[in-house]
């Protein structure tokens, strides 16, 4: 008599001159989900050749199981519901209970084979970006492979011809699928150790919503006017620090899925970008920098050490990305005159809300939310209202962290006598030139 296992595993042998891993494909294995919506510590691995693993902002690693020589991973496309910071929920797309979906790690040399189950209401299909694999692997519904209908598994098996920084999403359903936040990053670690090593290496991938307030679902059709500006589906305060350890060599990888490019911007030190999706940057040619632009449907990396203890802005330097939920109708009244603008603004619309007529600071303002969006401008430093949302967080730079740990080591305490500082002396007026007057002369 067959045993279902059994019977898969004949039926399996007669298709085996394909390709001979086939045969071993028939057993699914399990597919780990994750509830948690923090960054989670790095999985090293038990089996196969070692590597430093990365760790995810907000996120995780997919686990895997050797079955032969090779390293099998299941992912689940599947509706699921991801908060983007305390007081907002959405509705996305993602994989095995996150969206993001989990970051796959593998070895340069490794053959990897990965379980693809669809629970999504349509069809699906995986594209791994950047990878060098056969044609009949990349994922392009239609073009090289059925799409994955509902209630279906399909395998994916290739080599990991060369280490490196890449993503998978689906190549189906176009639009919908990744404005739906359906996508992950995939790490392939060099065989050799000790190649580019580095302390700590940090793994996210950016994409945009436009969610309106009081919903729960983005407008996939949305092209350019998003509010919401994502790293991994978080937006500030909601995004994860980057805990680090005073001289540590840090590796940021950073994916852009999102419709529009991101420079992103680290304070305090230079960096230098090591590699794209396209493969590591000799030495020769890489530069300083302190921003990063990174455009549509690319990886950049950068290296960096940390030599400079503090704690240290990190975000997309587009202002209007560190920001959340926002009317882009409001007018520019710096300088009008307060009192005139609440007569006519309470004339128009007696509840209404102008931006400020010294600026937009809302440090002070308390106005009530709709359901489920997220102020424009939040989160408190130290020292008082930050002011930003979307793609902006902190790297903590500190002398006291373990080599692992990766918990929020909380504010910096500033040394003595080393934070700006307020005078009390009143500024001098500035010397100004005087129409019909000669030329001012620089004292030399
Ligand atoms: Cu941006």
């Amino acid at each position: 008599m067959f045993s279902r296992r059994g019977f898969l595993g004949t039926a399996a042998l007669v298709g085996a001159s394909a390709i001979q891993g086939r045969v071993q494909a028939a057993s699914i294995p399990e597919a780990p989900t994750m509830d948690k919506v923090v960054m989670q510590p790095p999985l090293h691995p038990t089996s196969g050749p070692d590597y430093r693993p990365v760790v995810t902002l907000n996120g995780w690693s997919l686990p895997f199981r050797l079955n032969g020589d090779w390293k099998e991973f299941h992912l689940v496309a599947e509706p699921v519901v991801r908060e983007f910071a305390e007081g907002m929920k959405v509705n996305l797309w993602g994989y095995n209970g996150q969206s993001p979906g989990p970051t796959i790690e593998a070895v340069e040399g490794d053959k990897v084979r990965i379980f693809v189950t669809n629970r999504l209401p349509e069809y699906t299909t995986v594209h791994w970006h950047g990878m060098i694999i056969p044609s009949g692997m990349d994922g392009v519904g239609g073009l090289n492979q059925p799409h994955i209908e509902p209630g279906k598994t399909f395998v994916y098996e290739f080599e990991m011809k060369k280490s490196g920084t890449f993503m998978y999403h689906p190549h189906s359903d176009e639009m919908v699928q990744m404005a739906m936040g359906m996508m992950g990053m995939f790490i392939v670690h060099p065989r050799d150790p000790s190649f580019r090593a580095v302390d700590r290496d940090f793994v996210f991938v950016m994409s945009t919503y436009r969610v309106d307030p009081g919903t729960y679902l983005p407008h996939v059709n949305e092209m350019t006017d998003f509010n919401m500006w994502t790293w991994n589906a978080r937006v500030f305060p909601g995004i994860d620090p980057l805990p680090v350890r005073l001289g540590d060599k840090v590796r940021v990888r950073i994916g852009n899925l999102s419709m529009t490019n991101h420079p992103i911007h680290l304070h305090g030190h230079s960096f230098a970008v090591t590699c794209t999706d396209g493969g590591w940057i000799q030495e020769s040619a890489q530069i300083p920098e302190t921003t990063t632009d990174v455009p549509v449907g690319a990886i950049r990396v950068f290296d960096v050490l940390a030599d400079n203890p503090g704690d240290w802005a990190f975000h997309c330097h587009k202002s209007h990305h560190t920001m959340n939920s926002m009317g882009h109708e409001v007018r520019n009244l710096i300088g009008v005159s307060r009192k005139d603008l609440a007569k006519a603004v309470g004339k128009l619309a007696p509840d209404g809300m102008a931006m400020g007529s010294t600026g937009m600071a809302m440090g002070n303002m308390e106005m009530p939310a709709p359901d489920n969006t997220l102020p424009m401008m939040t989160g408190t430093g130290q020292f008082g209202p930050i002011e930003m949302g979307g793609m902006f967080t902190v790297m903590k730079i500190r002398d006291d962290l373990a080599r692992d740990d990766y918990r929020d080591p909380g504010p910096y305490k500033f040394p003595k006598g080393t934070v700006a500082y307020e005078v009390a002396a009143p500024a001098p007026e500035p010397a100004r030139h005087k129409s019909g007057s000669p030329p001012m002369k620089h004292k030399m």
